[in-house]
């Protein structure tokens, strides 16, 4: 008889249409080479050195401001630039480019340079959730602005140069791939049933129990059905919203407050500073109403099994689609211990 939870499978992701594949038998093979780091040393609650910390010069030349709570600047290296003009480049249909305009900007969550978001005063995470509001809705606002990015990039094995905690904002003229996808499986979920593809979701996870990490009156925290890091989550809105300017006085609370949840868990699994992008997915600001999109953010942590050991996408992964070990259910449950 089939067993899911040791019998390798492959499991459909609803939000993107593609497959993942599970193998759990292979969580009992040897493992050897893991090495637990030492304690890892406290940061100072300010740094001379840090181009994010009140009054200190950025790279750029420009100095930051001697701010009280949340900080914007437009990045001194931005990946896309406003003024960029128009242009489409087409050799025959193969050789296709096109100019893309866009708006970059880094937000500081706090003057404090090792103020996490696990540890933050809620009312401070509060203002870091209405800022995100305010430049979701100034940013998207802007005519040559489709879709507005939102996301954190925590910890050197992700490619954060800075520990001082802050999120980056990257904007551009063009819904990116990601989001079509997770657009197109929720358009068609509508269309054929009438109803909310992650609205429909939520609610099954929030009955089954099995794959859930956290919640609150306002959000679920789980691990997806088809997650591909092993400790990959999702917050959901349990209320059907398409962006985040949706979000209610007491909602916008709910989102810290789950946040501040799981990044917490996050920190216990393996008592570490824990690693991880995460990132909004939400409504394009493309002036379209779009109904079929339901607000939610993505965890993506690379760490494998320790604070060392990591997951790395590489040969079948690279060539043919992404495989897990562990179980989504066991992670969610490892996740709901701590
Ligand atoms: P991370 O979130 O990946 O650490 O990136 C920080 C961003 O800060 C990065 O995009 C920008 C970099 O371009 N930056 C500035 O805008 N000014 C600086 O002085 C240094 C870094
Ligand atoms: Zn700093």
């Amino acid at each position: 008889m089939f067993d899911w939870k040791q019998d390798p499978h492959r499991r459909w992701n609803a939000l993107t249409g593609e497959w993942v594949l599970v193998s759990p038998h292979r969580t009992q093979r040897p493992w050897q080479g893991q090495v637990e780091p030492g304690p890892a040393a406290v940061p100072p609650e300010y740094d001379p050195q840090c181009y994010l910390c009140p009054g200190n010069l950025r790279a750029g030349g420009a100095r930051n401001p001697d701010y009280a709570h949340t900080f914007v600047f437009d990045n001194d290296f931005a990946a896309l630039r406003p003024a960029t003009p128009v242009e489409r480049f087409d050799r025959g249909g193969l050789l296709i480019a096109e100019s893309e305009p866009g708006i970059c900007r880094v937000l500081c969550f706090s003057p404090r340079h090792n103020l996490t978001i696990a540890a933050m005063p809620p009312a401070d995470l509060r203002k870091v959730v209405d800022a995100w509001v305010e430049q979701y809705l100034e940013i998207g606002s802007n005519p040559a602005i489709d879709y507005v990015q939102i996301f954190e990039n925590r910890g050197a094995m992700m490619g954060t140069s800075n520990l001082h905690p802050h999120c980056q904002i990257w904007s551009n003229r063009t819904v990116p791939n990601e989001v079509l996808k997770e657009q197109a499986s929720q358009a068609a979920w509508r269309e054929r049933r009438g109803a909310c593809l992650l609205c429909e979701y939520a609610e099954l996870e929030s009955s089954q129990r099995g794959r859930l990490v956290d919640e609150n009156e306002d959000f679920l925290a789980l691990v997806p059905f088809w997650a591909v890091w092993p400790f990959e989550t999702m917050l959901v809105s349990r209320r059907h919203l398409s962006g985040i300017d949706g979000l209610s006085d007491t909602e916008r609370n709910g989102l810290a407050n789950i946040l501040q949840r799981v990044t917490a868990r996050y920190d216990r699994l393996f008592g570490v500073p824990f690693p991880y992008t995460m990132g909004f997915h939400q409504r394009p600001t493309d002036g379209a109403e779009h109904p079929e999109w339901h607000l939610h953010a993505h965890f993506y942590p690379p760490l494998l099994r320790s604070a060392t050991v990591r997951k790395f996408m590489v040969g079948y992964e690279m060539l043919c689609a992404p495989q897990r070990d562990i179980t989504p259910e066991d992670a969610a449950a490892r996740l709901r211990e701590l």
